[in-house]
């Protein structure tokens, strides 16, 4: 395998708004199998911030350990980096978001990362509306360390070892509803039309967004009997509506006469257009979100789409009422800050310690 990522771009490939063309929001080349569904969705994250005309330097990536984890090195080169350990992700994601309101936060985890290690430092990442998209590349298994089942594994499922998984799944996107999430997706690797408008309305989503992806790991978890297989999901998905993400400063021009549809208004003005809505749910309204997502479970269905938005909910910063200046630019004295809940939780910290 050749390591050697060429520097050409098509002349004819057009820079967009800010001046950076798609190269620009790539990474190094990806040392993952040939296939792994995480390409696919590094692809997809390169895609959305060249639609929104992301300058590269205004977004932090940050992850744990897992093959889903290395893949912040495989897209946005130019955007800042931490990769950290195995299922802390969220606090150094919460940490860095505190001290630089700034900057977007794009967290990057997998299902082992989030659904074991890092479950602790998840729920409370959601508890808090830490303002970040946070992305699980879910492939049931830990890829990194040879394809054991992980806690997203479907009851009854057959990984590459051969045994049916004796334990009941824990649905990422369940628990996530239950926690009151302001902002809850799921999506497949395979499916880029509605992968890149969610990760766009995400990035546009004041407050914690969640977006679950399906993504078959060709390695281990990817033969009959497997329910994060590529066929088994292609089979199974079920879109709740066609996704569309219009930026604030462009008209809503898509027309889908046919069908109904519902269109959400982002805290940005940015508008999420929801069209051909599975019968009888509302996104905005969580007890139906819950209702539709059990209802696919029964049919044995998964629910794939904007799940449940709020666009009401206060973000950390808002519940803090911290300070707009960055901490590494606040005075010695935190004059800056004495009208901020974060300098009475510093004071607090300090003093019990
Ligand atoms: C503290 C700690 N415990 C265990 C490991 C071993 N380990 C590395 S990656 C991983 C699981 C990765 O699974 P997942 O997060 O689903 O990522 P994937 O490789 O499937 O994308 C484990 C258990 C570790 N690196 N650190
Ligand atoms: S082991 Fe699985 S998850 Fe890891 S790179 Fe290979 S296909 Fe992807
Ligand atoms: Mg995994």
């Amino acid at each position: 395998m050749s390591y050697y990522k060429p520097e050409f771009s098509h002349p004819l490939l057009a820079p967009n708004k800010v001046g950076y063309r798609k190269k620009d929001y790539e990474g190094v080349i990806s040392t993952l199998c040939a296939g792994c569904g995480h390409d696919s969705i590094s692809s997809a994250i390169v895609q959305a911030c060249y639609e929104i005309d992301l300058e590269p330097h205004r977004l932090a990536k940050l992850s744990g350990i897992g093959c889903s984890s290395k893949t912040p090195t495989y897209f946005l080169s130019n955007s800042h980096g931490f990769n950290s350990v195995h299922g802390r992700m969220p606090s150094i994601a919460t940490g860095a978001n505190l001290a630089n309101k700034s900057l977007m936060y794009l967290g990057v985890s997998g299902d082992g990362d989030t659904a074991s290690i890092g479950m602790g430092q998840f729920v409370h990442c959601i508890r808090r509306n830490v303002n970040m998209t946070y992305i699980v590349m879910n492939n049931g298994c830990y890829g990194l360390t040879k394809g054991q089942d992980s806690a997203t594994a479907d009851f009854g499922s057959i990984s590459k070892s051969g045994v049916a998984n004796p334990y009941e799944a824990i649905d990422l996107i369940g628990m996530a509803l239950e926690l009151k999430a302001s902002f809850v997706a799921r999506s497949f690797s395979g499916d880029k039309t509605q992968l890149v408008p969610l990760i766009k309305a995400a990035f546009s989503h004041p407050g914690f967004s969640l977006i679950d992806v399906i993504s078959p790991c060709v390695t281990f978890n990817n033969n009959a009997g497997s329910t994060k297989s590529y066929d088994f999901v292609r089979e199974y998905v079920a879109e709740t509506s066609q996704v569309d993400f219009v930026p604030h400063r462009e008209e809503l021009a898509v027309d889908y006469a046919e069908d109904s549809e519902i269109d959400v208004t982002l805290f940005d003005g940015s508008q999420i257009r929801l069209s051909k809505p599975a019968k009888g749910w509302d996104p905005t309204n969580r007890l139906s979100a819950v209702n539709m997502l059990n209802a696919s479970k029964e049919r044995g269905e998964i629910a794939t789409g904007l799940i449940y938005i709020n666009t009401k909910a206060k973000d950390l910063h808002g519940m803090l009422n911290t300070t707009d200046t960055p901490l590494n630019q606040l005075d010695e004295d935190l004059d800056d800050m004495k009208d901020s809940g974060l300098y009475w939780l510093l004071i607090r910290l300090a003093r019990s310690t």
